[in-house]
């Protein structure tokens, strides 16, 4: 797969934002829903989104005419509420970007998907969208068992350094882990992380099943985790907190006709320190 090239922003619920707003930025923006407490893994609201409080803080030139001045701004780029649910849609080459495929990766949910042709997102009324947008779709497992640690992520976030392949966290350097090793026993495959991380692969609905041996590795035994399995927006696996003291646990996942999994590694509600958070022996079985 081609590495993402283009951020596509829609904004509003009716009109598409003109890539005028940046050369590369396409954004779904309107004024916010009151947040729904789902305990879905999402964020109650968007991380990203158009927040005057960052940019102004309300010094004194943050007042009626610049107010106006922005949302006149959007009515000329198009953008325009509505009370109902919309579909926005823009071109390839609107956003710069050349052939049929394309990979639409959602920045909140971090859901993924493909299409063909025209982009376009379905956006509620007085929602956001958010979506990355690169040529090309992502390959999904070959039919068999694999290791996760063979298999090359769509997205990946970890708390300390990057995630490793076969090896334990360590630091924050890459490639410096240990051989990945919980109460104990060790292993020769699986990936090392570290609270707060979420690795990302994509199924495109034709894997089955999760399984992999958690805990915190030996070489930070008070570290503290929780290893979640998540289909989609669809949580399938939760390992609850797990210290050192635990030893390993195996987990498994349904991940059947999922577009993505991910596997999410949050802090055990007590901080990310000496958070070393193995996934030691991870397989999908695909068909
Ligand atoms: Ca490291
Ligand atoms: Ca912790």
């Amino acid at each position: 797969m081609r590495p993402p090239r283009r951020l596509l922003a829609l904004l509003g619920a009716t009109a598409l934002v003109a890539a005028s707003l940046t050369a590369s930025t396409v954004y779904v923006v309107s004024s916010p829903v009151p947040a729904l407490a789902l305990e879905n893994g999402l964020a109650r609201t968007p991380p990203m989104g158009f927040n005057n409080w960052n940019f102004t803080q309300c010094r004194p030139e943050f007042n009626e005419t610049l107010v106006k001045g922005i949302a006149d701004a959007f009515v000329r780029h198009g953008l325009r509420e509505t009370d109902a649910t919309a579909t926005v849609s823009t071109s390839a080459s609107a956003i710069g970007l050349s052939g049929s495929s394309f990979t639409l990766f959602d920045l909140w949910s971090k859901s993924r998907r493909t299409t063909t042709g025209a982009i376009s997102a379905s956006v509620p009324a007085h929602g956001v969208v958010m979506y990355r947008v690169s040529a090309g779709r992502p390959t999904a497992p070959p039919a068999g068992t694999s290791q996760l640690s063979n298999l090359t992520w769509t997205s990946a976030t970890n708390g300390w350094g990057p995630v490793e392949r076969d090896r334990s966290n360590g630091e924050q350097a890459a490639g410096d882990g240990r051989t990945l090793t919980i109460g104990g026993q060790t292993f020769t495959k699986g990936l090392g992380t570290h609270a707060a991380s979420s690795i990302t692969y994509f199924l495109g609905g034709r894997c089955s099943t999760v399984v992999a041996d958690v805990g915190i590795d030996d070489e930070k035994t008070t570290g503290s985790a929780v290893f979640q399995i998540w289909r989609d927006g669809t949580k399938v696996a939760d390992s609850g907190v797990r210290t050192g003291a635990q030893g390993l646990l195996h987990l498994t996942g349904n991940v059947s006709g999922g577009t993505t999994m991910r596997l999410v590694v949050t802090d055990g509600g007590d901080g990310i320190n000496n958070d070393h958070a193995d996934w030691a022996n991870a397989r999908v079985t695909c068909t």
